[in-house]
This record gives structure tokens, sequence and C-alpha cells, in this order.
């Protein structure tokens, strides 16, 4: 029996060439700015982002909630969508550390915002309101079957961000991905930004770490915040040695994990008591529900788990599953099959 685990592109192994890396970096203590191999991970996301500076942070979580402190300070609101990893999964940080107001505004099935619903949430200048600082999108948007949001719409969002005079923070997890997607370049995708993170330690495969981005400035702000959380690293450079092979050698190959989700998706679309919208897999995850009731969706986790395929369920009908580095397209005619056995 195989072991496919689709449960998510976090679960990827540092390759080879990373722990190599890992092994033989050179370090000094990040806290006083001193760690080489940091330092140099810190300037190539910076510089492939096209942005001025970043910073290295312990997760994608992390990143999100720096960014969010150093745009907003206590009372002030940010515009999220309601899917967004930010206001589903991670813990109401922004309110919890930052006192910082999240305003929802509905998702579309391809992770964007309506812009006009954006423009309505906008809060005017008014003693009883709180005042609207902030815009966070998500790239790709994870419940959102990982949509890719193109720059023609990012143009569209920052357009309305200096009409109000408001920052806008992309969650750019995957914006690789996205990029790959879309054929084009990151920095195109994160042109609109005054901050963009992102996560090496997903579909890049390193072990550890997620990026911030932003001008010199809003990074030594994003810089405090993460000492303030405890974030402050020293000998990271161990960890930024994988980074930097991240960026370097694992970002073309996401087009292998495009290719397999679609497989997986178009798999599934013709797979009897499954609902799919396959056109909405552009990148490496896919949602599909399941219209049987008999079994709930736990237990249908656990009998795809018995048959050596791992998927998280995801809501009432609701069942993720993420390609990554470690799956192959076999991987995907084997779950295809295992799926099938279970409904039959
Ligand atoms: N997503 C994870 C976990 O939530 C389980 C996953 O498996 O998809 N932004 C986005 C869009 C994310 O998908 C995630 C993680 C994060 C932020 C948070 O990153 P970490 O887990 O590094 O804090």
């Amino acid at each position: 029996m195989r072991n496919v685990d689709l449960r998510s592109d976090t679960l990827t192994q540092p390759t080879a060439s990373m722990r190599q890396a890992m092994a033989g970096a050179e370090v000094g203590d990040d806290v006083f700015g001193e760690d080489p191999t940091v330092n140099r991970l810190e300037e190539m996301a910076a510089e492939r982002l096209g942005k001025q500076a970043a910073v290295f942070v312990a997760s994608g979580t992390m990143g999100n909630l720096v960014s969010q402190l150093a745009h907003c300070g206590r009372g002030d609101e940010m515009i999220l969508g309601n899917h967004s990893h930010t206001f589903f999964f991670e813990q109401g940080g922004s309110a919890a550390v930052g006192g910082i107001h999240p305003r929802t505004v509905p998702n579309q099935p391809d992770g964007k915002l309506a812009l006009e619903e954006i423009e309505t949430a906008i809060r005017g200048d008014n003693v009883h309101l709180p005042r609207t600082r902030l815009i966070m999108l998500e790239n790709t948007h994870n419940q959102c079957s990982g949509y890719p949001l193109d720059a023609d719409y990012m143009k569209a969002v920052g357009e309305i961000a200096r009409r109000h005079g408001l920052k806008i923070h992309v969650d750019g997890a995957r914006i690789f991905n996205a990029a790959v997607a879309l054929n084009v370049d990151a920095k195109d995708l994160a042109a609109e930004a005054d901050s963009i993170s992102f996560c090496l330690s997903k579909g890049l495969a390193a072990p550890v770490g997620s990026m911030v981005c932003g001008t010199r400035d809003f990074i030594k702000e994003a810089r405090r915040a993460r000492k303030l959380l405890g974030g402050g690293m020293r000998q990271a450079g161990v960890l930024a040695a994988a980074g930097i092979v991240a960026l370097t050698e694992m970002v073309d190959r996401l087009a292998d994990d495009h290719a397999n989700a679609k497989k997986l998706a178009e798999g599934l679309a013709n797979t009897p008591d499954i609902s799919i919208a396959p056109e909405l897999v552009k990148t490496n995850i896919v949602f599909f529900e399941i219209t049987r009731r008999e079994m709930t969706v736990a237990e249908l986790v656990n009998r795809f788990d018995e048959e050596g395929v791992r998927m998280s369920p995801s809501g009432p009908n609701r069942i993720r599953a993420v390609t990554h580095y470690h799956i192959t397209s076999e991987d995907i005619d084997y779950s295809l099959s295992a799926v099938s056995n279970v409904l039959k």
C-alpha cells in the first residue's frame, strides 16, 4: 500500500541540498543583524518580491501578525476576506495581541474581495467609527481552491487603497504558486502591496520560516514587532540556508504540483458522489464536496486513510487535498482509485 499524504504542503521535508546547505551554513547572532546567511536570505527575498528589505520570521502566522502590528495601532481596523487564513486560522492574533479590529468582506469563489465591497467597508471620518488602515489579501487563496490573484486585480485594489490612504498587506504564503500558475514574476503580483509575506516551509519545502518584505522603514517596524513576539532568533542561518535553497531550486518545480492537482481535480470530477469545480484549480489546492450523506466527512477521511491516502476534513461536506514535492503523478492515480473504492 502507498502512503500518499495530501493533508498539506507543509508536510514537505527538506531536500538533500537543503540539509547540506544547513550543515555548512555560516552563522552569527541575527538579533545583532550578524548572521550572514539570514542577511543573504533577506536580501534575496526582498529582491525576488521587488521590495527594499525583508525580515525572516518563524512562520506564516508570525509574518502576517508582525505586518499587521507594523501597519496598525490599537483600535484600527483592517479589511480582510471572510475565508482568509488570518481571519480563520490565526487565533485572532491581530485582535488578541494588537487590538486590531477585523472587518470582513465576503471572499468570492476565486479568493477576490469584490472591489465595491472593499470600498463600502472603508470607514468614513466619524467619531463613532474605528479608523480603517489596512486591506489584507491572500494570494494564493487557501480556502478558495488555492486560486491566484492576478496583477490586474492587485492594481484595482491598489488604486482604492491609494485613494483612501490605506496600506495593503498580502498574505502571500503561496505567492510563488501564484506566480508560476499565472506565468508572471512574483514581483508583478507584489507591486501594489506595501508588505507581503511568503512561506518557505510550504510548497518550497524548507523546514521552517517565512519572509516579510516591504520598505526599509516598514521592515524596521516589523523587526521590532517580531522581537516583541519573542521571534528574535540567534544563529538562524542554519534555517535560512534551507530558505536560500528553497528560493533558488524549488520555485519552478511548483508547476508539477499544479499539474498533479489538476489531474486530481479532473479525476474527482468524474467520480460519482463528488462535487468539485475543477476550473478553480489553478495551483496545488483541491477542495471537493461529498454529495452522499450516509458517511460523515470525518468517517470518509478515515476510510481514505485506511487505503493509504490522507486528506483533511474541511467543513461538514468538504475535504481538502494539497499536492507537493513528495507527490507524484502515480500517487494521484492511486489516490483516485482509493477514493472510488471507498465511495463504491
Ligand atoms: N496554512 C496551513 C495551516 O493552516 C494548516 C495549511 O495547511 O494550509 N497563510 C496561509 C494562506 C496559509 O495557508 C497558512 C498555513 C498560513 C498563512 C500560516 O502559516 P504557518 O502555518 O507557517 O503559520
